[in-house]
């Protein structure tokens, strides 16, 4: 084996996570392309670090790429570093300017496509390809940029009839090319994309359905944050007409996206910055997009849910909830190493997480990870609603307190079959203002 190779079998850690936003937490990752290849999803994002100390980077420090693939529905495999930037065969060394990369398949082959600060200087960004026989690669990475083009975000469109169009650009103008066939030249010189509403706009991103061109962007109207926009067009080269906003501004900063059908389901990838709220250290995240019957799309609101389906086996991460009443959620602490927590339960608080699959119904028990400094009352699962029926029953325990966490097991009192909402109930007195703080709950 190649020793390029067996590092990068070694790189590969099998990291995992939950699919609830956001999607990983073990680093911070940003301009989520996402990718279904051969019925599996993909994700190919940036890399937000910390700057080391000396390291000149007051803007975005982003010395690398990661990938990620979807395993079993609700985890996320991240494949180590894929590219580096000192790996960059044009590139200038330590420029930490790895920004939005995007990867398609043509034929048997994937080209990885990424930006990168040039060595020569002639730009702020060129826009470099790699190749691969598999998704995961490892990439082949060309020896030079592709000519004729400057700029970030590239976004890829491979039509119907095979040919490819690479969009890309960030500032007021966003532009389009048709690559040749070998997708390491353009075949055309680039268009702007005319007819866009002003403001600065990046990230573009075009997808095709039903016939339409959706060409979709990151957009910041004046006056107003990061939007993600659309214009819709009856060829990939346009002209597009302004359709309206898939996300309002989520705070200050960039938002940059993609969108995939996965499974029959339009997914929504964006990023955010909640969890280490500072907007150069971003978090990617999933949601659920849904089109109109005129073929507009629905305004997607980001969820702590997200997307996903945890299994038999899998935690069932309820802090990340579809809805929440008279609890709270927060960071866990004492002997639990990292995540979020319900807390805060009082009595007939409750928290609802959508999509669960109960499979075939092999699942027997359940468990909930808890820490709690008292003992009175208990907590119900639930099918549906609050009122829905009940599958298991948790005596509330006395932890040792309620830093100390600790996992307890009941048995379903229902065979449960398929997809299935559940609600977690808390029940105590009305006294008691904090009845235990649950983690996560798992069906064995
Ligand atoms: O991540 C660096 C840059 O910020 C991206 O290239 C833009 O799309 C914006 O998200």
């Amino acid at each position: 084996m190649k020793k390029s190779n067996l590092i990068f079998l070694l790189l590969s850690i099998c990291y995992t996570s939950l699919a609830q936003n956001p999607l990983v937490t073990h680093l911070f990752t940003a301009d989520p392309t996402a990718r279904v290849f051969d019925g599996k999803l993909y994700i190919y994002p940036s890399h937000d670090i910390v700057p080391e100390h000396g390291v000149d980077a007051p803007k975005f420090c982003m010395p690398d790429y990661h990938m990620f693939s979807l395993e079993n529905g609700s985890t996320w495999k991240d494949y180590g570093v894929i590219l580096d930037q000192n790996e960059v065969p044009w590139g200038e060394k330590n420029s930490n300017g790895m920004w939005a990369p995007d990867c398609v398949k043509k034929g048997n082959t994937y080209y990885y496509y990424y930006p990168a600060k040039p060595k020569d200087g002639s730009a702020f960004r060129r826009i470099g390809v790699g190749t691969s026989k598999s998704p995961t690669g490892p990439f082949k990475w060309g020896k030079s940029y592709i000519k004729g083009l400057k700029g970030i975000d590239p976004g890829l469109l491979i039509d119907d009839d095979g040919k490819t169009y690479l969009y890309f650009g960030g500032g007021k103008e966003l532009f389009v090319s048709q690559l040749k066939d070998n997708m390491k030249e353009i075949a055309s010189e680039p268009i702007k994309i005319e007819a866009l509403p002003e403001g600065y706009k990046e990230g573009s991103f075009c997808f095709k359905k039903d016939g339409i061109y959706y060409f979709t962007f990151a957009h910041v109207f004046p006056g107003e944050g990061y939007t993600i926009g659309y214009a819709t067009g009856k060829s990939p080269f346009g002209p597009f007409q302004y359709r309206g906003k898939i996300m309002d501004n989520i705070g200050n900063g960039t938002n940059h996206h993609s969108i995939v059908n996965y499974q029959g389901k339009w997914i929504l990838f964006y990023h955010w910055w909640d969890i280490s709220g500072y907007n150069k250290l971003r978090s990617m995240r999933a949601d659920y997009m849904e089109f109109k019957e005129d073929g507009s799309i629905k305004k997607v609101k980001p969820s702590l849910r997200g997307i996903g389906s945890p299994k038999v086996g899998d935690t069932i991460q309820i802090d990340r909830y579809n809805e929440i009443n008279g609890a709270k959620t927060t960071f866990v602490g004492g002997n639990e190493p990292s995540g979020w927590m319900v807390c805060d339960t009082r009595m007939l608080s409750h928290v609802k997480f959508n999509n669960v699959d109960f499979g075939n119904g092999s699942a027997t028990k359940m468990q909930a990870r808890i820490s709690s400094g008292q003992r009175i009352g208990h907590f119900e699962v639930r099918l549906g609603n609050p009122k829905g029926q009940l599958i298991a029953d948790f005596p509330v325990q006395y932890t040792d307190g309620w830093n100390s966490w600790k996992t307890i097991e009941v048995p379903l009192l229902e065979k449960v079959t398929g997809n299935q909402d559940i609600v977690v109930v808390f029940i105590s007195h009305w006294d008691v203002d904090k009845i235990v703080n649950l983690n996560w709950l798992l069906l064995k």
